[in-house]
């Protein structure tokens, strides 16, 4: 089975819905939602971890892979909720962090306190080497408690596993199939393709043991029994079909969403260039025949919306984006919000932000010299914290998430769920139809492309009898001849000879 007809909707748990007033989102709140999930049209319901943990890198540093932290709930709250989505037709996928644990893991603990059977799934060394984590700092850090330094990748409170030890591999696939016991139906493999690393020969990503520990993980649990989708930031064509040869079902690239790093950083941000996009969709499309996926958005990145189009023209941005990526082939990935158009915040000053990475990357910049005005700059446009703050599902002054003191400030952004749902212009109800469209029809959508172009901002892809147009410009073309047929999907109320700012028009033939 290759899931790419099916959707896949991700819940930042924090974030999502709170019910006991705690200011934290929780289990009980994603049940209350499944109908509207449902709806929508969700196959698969992926949730950021809710295992325990101390929350340095909300909940990516877990220390307990076996439980559910307190603050969202009960192990039985989480089978009430596979139970509740199976009732549904639908499943529960879970994050497995396997590159590292919480500092706070037993394991650590024990390790620290002496232990050398657990000192060895672990990574030491008595010197650091120049190595640097992915959050702007050393990646090796003093332990005063073994007169050594241990191997991070992330932060500090995120010691990365030892995958070499067969030990660790070993309780990695009990833990896996614990909860594929507990009846969980896909899992999300967080930077998977660090697992193999070797930090004395520099080598990070996809190590010479990544593929021989993926098809032994694949083998000793998931199979191919269910989907299982593996980050992994940048992938080539030809690496991620290795890995989904005998591992995983799909990876993420995340290719058409780096486009706009200068350089490969991140904080070094050009404007968006559609004929970039169209390179990276053509090649998935055509030249790669595994099972593929597209995201626009997820807890890692800002709002689409906000980053390449307009948001203050909010239904037809988001639409449009919706329009060029759902119908392509491939697993349809959405993030909370997107379905109705969530933008990012406005946070202005430092103290606002609650993400490491932005933090540290904050303080990097001062110290390299960057005035704060453009370090707050950098941040506001492409923080990790944009996509993170609480849902608006209301314009309450709790906005519907439960709590009028969430862990982290509400959007600057009031637009909601409920004025969405209410509107002429509903980005959730034309999510609803691309969805409806896609699933019906997913014999028209499952083909290569025959040709994409972009010609001054527009976007054309052409498949079968199926012709999708996205004007990517705030501005209106005249003299457009499409004569692709007739238009059965739309962004615009009637479809003239011009196309209009952010215009997305489907016609079939
Ligand atoms: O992200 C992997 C990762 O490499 C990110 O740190 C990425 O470089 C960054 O977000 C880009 O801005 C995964 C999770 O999705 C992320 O939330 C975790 O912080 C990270 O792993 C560590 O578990
Ligand atoms: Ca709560």
């Amino acid at each position: 089975m290759n899931y790419q007809d099916k959707v896949v909707y991700q819940i930042y748990p924090k974030s999502f819905l709170d019910t006991n007033n705690d200011g934290i989102g929780d289990i009980p709140g994603i049940i209350t939602k499944l109908d509207y999930l449902k709806a929508l049209g969700v196959d698969y319901v992926w949730l950021s971890p809710v295992n325990k943990s101390p929350q340095h890198d909300n909940g990516y540093d877990i220390s307990d892979y076996n439980d559910i932290d307190p603050m969202f709930g009960t192990l039985d709250d989480y089978k009430r909720l596979i139970a509740e989505a199976k009732a549904r037709d639908m499943h529960i996928m879970l994050d497995l962090v396997l590159n590292h644990t919480s500092s706070d893991h037993e394991w650590f603990k024990k390790a620290l306190a002496g232990d050398e059977y657990y000192q060895d799934f672990y990574i030491w060394r008595d010197e650091p080497n120049e190595l640097e984590t992915y959050f702007s700092k050393p990646a090796w850090t003093f332990s005063p408690e073994l007169g050594k330094y241990y191997f991070h990748l992330f932060d500090t409170h995120q010691p990365d596993l030892n995958w070499e030890n067969e030990n660790v591999r070993n309780e990695i696939y009990k833990m896996v199939n614990f909860w594929i016991d507990l009846g969980v139906g896909g899992f999300r493999l967080d930077v998977i393709d660090l697992i193999g690393k070797e930090p004395d020969k520099l080598i990070t990503g996809k190590g010479p043991n990544f593929l021989k520990y993926l098809k032994e993980l694949h083998d000793n649990t998931f199979q191919d029994k269910l989907l299982t989708v593996g980050e992994c930031w940048a992938s080539t064509t030809e690496e991620a079909e290795q890995m989904c040869t005998d591992g995983l079902t799909q990876v993420f690239h995340f290719e058409h969403l780096i486009k706009t790093n200068i350089d490969g950083n991140k904080w070094n941000q050009k404007p968006v260039d559609f004929t970039e996009i169209c390179e990276v969709i053509e090649k998935w499309q055509n030249q790669y025949s595994l099972s593929q996926n597209w995201v626009m958005n997820n807890h890692d990145m800002p709002r689409l919306i906000s980053l390449w189009l307009d948001d203050s023209k909010r239904y037809q941005s988001a639409t449009l984006l919706a329009t060029l990526f759902s119908l392509l082939r491939g697993t349809q990935y959405i993030y909370q919000g997107e379905e109705f158009g969530m933008a990012n915040t406005d946070l202005n000053i430092i103290d606002e932000y609650n993400d490491v990475e932005s933090i540290n990357a904050y303080a990097k910049m001062i110290a390299n010299g960057v005035s704060e005005e453009e370090a707050l700059r950098k941040l506001k446009l492409i923080s990790r914290d944009n996509p993170r703050v609480p849902l608006n599902w209301n314009d309450r002054s709790d906005r519907g998430f439960g709590s009028e003191s969430p862990w982290i400030s509400f959007s600057t952004d009031r637009y909601n769920c409920e004025q969405d749902l209410a509107s002429e212009q509903s980005i959730y109800k034309y999510y609803q139809k691309l969805i409806e469209f896609k699933k019906n029809n997913y014999h028209l959508i499952d083909t290569k492309l025959d040709k994409i172009t972009c010609d001054d901002n527009i976007i054309t892809i052409n498949k079968g009898p199926l012709t999708i147009v996205c004007n990517m410009d705030a501005v209106a073309k005249a003299n457009f001849n499409g004569e692709y047929g007739e238009v059965i999907i739309s962004n615009y109320p009637t479809n003239e000879q011009e196309l209009m700012p952010y215009e997305a028009r489907v016609y079939i033939k």
